[in-house]
């Protein structure tokens, strides 16, 4: 039995926390469930400081630290891991999540107080690690899906870790572990719908890995298909993700059984009234369980009572519900009209759909197999089923040009919408990240850790991946693509054209 602690390290300081975080309390729940002893510190929820987070670490004599987290938590996790080291020179300290799968050697290079690291899913790997610590060896090639360091301090990968094939064999996460009344329930409300705005006790949950889709700007966490073991010539291993051309997909999902009956266990458990679907891409589930997945989950909420039923005050507006309302993400090319009529009828109150662009030779080069039309379709079927649909869209593409944001501008104006852009980000991981990784390490002097370091929401800008324009450039054009000023954008375009000599 191990003593282990997990952090979750803290992300988005820009807004309050409003996420468990999945994947360790998913983990933490399979600990439990194996013998350990688990306790949580989720800096994220309590944002106290460096005083407290030795305070706790001091509180016990910890024998593993586990942090896990994405690729914009890098900043944390560096500043706790220096404190977990001082504080408890004997426990052993692990890393996985994004993090560290989309870029293992370089994080644990960086990194030099992680003893080993999980590279992809931590699903069976996780327990063996904390089995590991038991039993005194420090043995991690034993372990597949491991990266730790040989007795020479070389950094070394273990075998492939494979995916787990039943996903319903995992145990709910353990939300018990977390500040649920004192913080997540208070950050309950989404801005995207009413249903959203007054949700009073929401919960996320994840029901699906993996994606149709090849977006060149996305991750699929490595454990859903982009990530592959090569061995070069001299025979050292390394992790590689997608590159152009090259792709592989693994697509897993739980049942509709399984998902409705944890979703009446924290609506009963914890009075739960909104349920946040964290999935990437419902609609490719959906197609790919030939049409059933969806229509399956709907029905079994209908069932379980979870369905809502609308509390109206004497004006006519939504004053509160039974059941439980529901949002997700969707997609433009794979929704329709039936089952977006089917999802509103068991709660469903808005999706996101990452529109990124309404111009035909951007789209062309993202790899979602979407277009303008199929875009502003979905946004129709989506209001029709009586759906908020929440449009994503991105500037600074690789290829965006005047008339890409010429196009957004129309179509926004037709469409009767306002959408302030994302900048187009490389994360670690993405296919767009290994095309450009040698230039945005460039931007950052060589420095690929301050490019890490650096990455956020993509509200603000970071590494640029177009090739018409400049950061200061994008700033300009975005804020003009918001107030549909087509004045500026030409007058602007003349003046870039000469500066090319074109
Ligand atoms: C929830 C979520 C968020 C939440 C909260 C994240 C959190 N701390 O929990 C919020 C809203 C903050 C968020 C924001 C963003 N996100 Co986000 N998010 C997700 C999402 C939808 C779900 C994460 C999740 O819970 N997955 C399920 C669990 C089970 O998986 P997991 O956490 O990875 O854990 C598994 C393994 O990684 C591992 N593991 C994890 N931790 C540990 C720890 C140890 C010790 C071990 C051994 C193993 C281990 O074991 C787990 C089981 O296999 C993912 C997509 C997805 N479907 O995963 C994107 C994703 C993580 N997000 C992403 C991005 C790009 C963003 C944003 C930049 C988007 C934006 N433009 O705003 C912002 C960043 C904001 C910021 N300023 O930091 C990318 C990450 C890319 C990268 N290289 O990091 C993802 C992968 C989406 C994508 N496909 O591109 N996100």
């Amino acid at each position: 039995m191990t003593k282990v602690l997990f952090i979750n390290p803290v992300v988005r300081e820009e807004d309050v926390p409003r996420h468990v975080p999945y994947g360790i309390a998913l983990l933490a729940a399979i600990a439990i469930r194996e013998g350990h002893q688990v306790q949580v510190y989720d800096a994220n929820a309590w944002r106290l400081g460096e005083d407290t987070l030795r305070e706790v670490l001091r509180a016990d004599d910890w024998q593993a630290i586990a942090l896990g987290g994405i690729t914009t938590a890098y900043g944390s996790i560096k500043q706790i891991v220096k404190v977990a080291r001082a504080e408890c020179p004997q426990a052993v300290i692990m890393l996985g999540g994004g993090v560290l799968t989309s870029l293992p050697k370089e994080v644990m290079t960086w990194l030099p107080e992680i003893d080993v690291g999980c590279v992809g899913e931590g699903f069976v790997t996780f327990p063996e690690m904390l089995d590991m610590v038991d039993s005194g060896q420090r043995d991690w090639m034993k372990i597949a899906g491991t990266i730790s360091r040989d007795s020479l301090g070389r950094l070394v990968l273990s075998a492939q870790r494979g995916l787990l094939e039943n996903l319903d064999s995992l145990p709910y996460p353990a939300w018990d572990l977390f500040p649920l009344e004192e913080i997540y329930f208070k950050n309950s409300q989404m801005l995207f719908s009413p249903e959203g705005m007054m949700a009073k006790r929401r919960l996320d949950i994840n029901v699906s890995y993996g994606c149709s889709m090849i977006c060149r700007y996305c991750y699929h966490l490595g454990i859903a298909g982009d990530m592959r073991y090569e061995t070069d010539e001299t025979g050292e291993v390394a992790v590689s993700f997608d590159q152009p051309g090259s792709y592989s997909r693994s697509i897993r999902y739980h049942s509709p059984d399984y998902i409705v009956r944890m979703i009446k266990h924290i609506h009963d458990k914890y009075g739960v009234d909104f349920v946040l679907f964290l999935d990437e891409n419902l609609m490719t589930m959906d197609q790919h369980s030939g049409r059933t997945w969806l229509k399956d989950i709907c029905r079994l909420l209908h069932e379980s009572g979870l369905a809502p039923v609308p509390e109206f005050d004497e004006s006519g507006q939504l004053a509160g519900w039974k059941g439980i309302y529901w949002s997700g993400t969707s997609h433009a090319t794979l929704c329709t009209k039936e089952v977006l009529k089917t999802m509103r009828a068991a709660g469903c109150s808005h999706l996101v759909y990452g529109y990124e662009s309404f111009s035909s030779h951007v789209l062309k080069t993202v790899g979602k197999g979407s277009t303008p039309a199929t875009n502003e379709r979905s946004l129709f079927w989506t209001l029709e089923a009586g759906i908020r649909p929440v449009p994503n869209l991105i500037i600074g593409f690789p290829n965006e040009d005047f008339q890409s944001i010429r196009d957004n501008i129309k179509a926004l104006d037709r469409l009767g919408i306002s959408v302030k852009p994302h900048f187009a980000t490389a994360y670690p991981g993405s296919e767009w990240f290994t095309t450009y990784r040698d230039s945005l390490t460039a931007q950052y002097n060589g420095d690929l850790e301050a490019y890490i370091l650096e990455l956020g929401d993509a509200t603000t800008i970071s590494g640029v991946i177009s090739k018409n324009f400049t950061a200061v450039e994008l700033i300009g054009l975005r804020e003009l693509q918001l107030q549909g000023n087509l004045r500026l954008i030409d007058a602007y375009e003349t003046v870039w054209k000469s500066r090319q000599g074109l």
